[in-house]
């Protein structure tokens, strides 16, 4: 997903193609506001203050940043890290949901799943798992690497790009995520999730691959 900066070099918050109330089957609207206008906005902020002054970066995508972080000077990597991948891993989550979600991959990603997993049931396991096995904050992603459909998670807000993989679908398990409905159940929430994704969307991110 290509995200660029603004004519004045600042990233800004993407806008959200839907209502606060639109993912109500899995994720609460006041959860959906916070999760929005607090935290992905935080990220967005302090990414810009990062990078302030860094004439080397200025105007480059935050995808082609996220994937060559030994380009970014030392004293600001974790904070460009951290909060840039914050924002490209939240402009992601809430393209990859959406109201009337749900139910099987489409398209060539269809076939791309039940071949490299068996089945969207195996691969639905596999990307559960890796939801619920991430200790503490992170992401559970499916992305593209070298052409092959791969199943991982990571910590805070890693992502694929850093280690040259292209995430087609993420899954946001931070508390912050789930905890006002959900508290400490994060199995229920993921397995709500399901009825949200958008798998129009992934597709789209499968075959067009930007
Ligand atoms: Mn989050």
């Amino acid at each position: 997903m290509r995200i660029s900066p603004n004519s004045n070099s600042q990233f800004e918050l993407p806008k959200l193609g839907y209502g606060y109330d639109a993912l109500e089957a899995a994720i609460d609207a006041p959860t959906m506001e916070i999760h929005y206008t607090k935290h992905h906005q935080g990220y967005v902020d302090k990414l810009n203050a990062a990078l302030e002054g860094q004439t080397s970066l200025v105007g480059r995508p935050l995808d082609d940043i996220l994937g060559d972080l030994e380009s970014v000077p030392e004293e600001i990597r974790s904070s460009v890290r951290n909060n840039g991948g914050g924002h490209y891993n939240h402009s992601l989550f809430w393209q990859i949901m959406g109201p009337g979600g749900g139910g099987e991959p489409v398209g060539q990603l269809a076939g791309a799943i039940t071949q490299a997993f068996g089945s969207f049931d195996s691969f639905r396991r596999q990307f559960t798992a890796a939801a619920l096995t991430r200790f503490g904050s992170g992401w559970a992603w499916l992305s593209v690497n070298n052409g092959k459909l791969v199943v991982s998670s990571t910590p805070n807000q890693d992502n694929p790009l850093m280690e040259g993989a292209f995430p087609i679908l993420g899954l946001d398990v931070w508390e912050h995520a789930y905890y006002l409905r959900y508290q400490n159940k994060r199995p229920e929430y993921v397995e709500q999730w399901w009825s949200v994704v958008n798998w129009e969307y992934v597709n789209k991110l499968f075959t067009t691959n930007e």
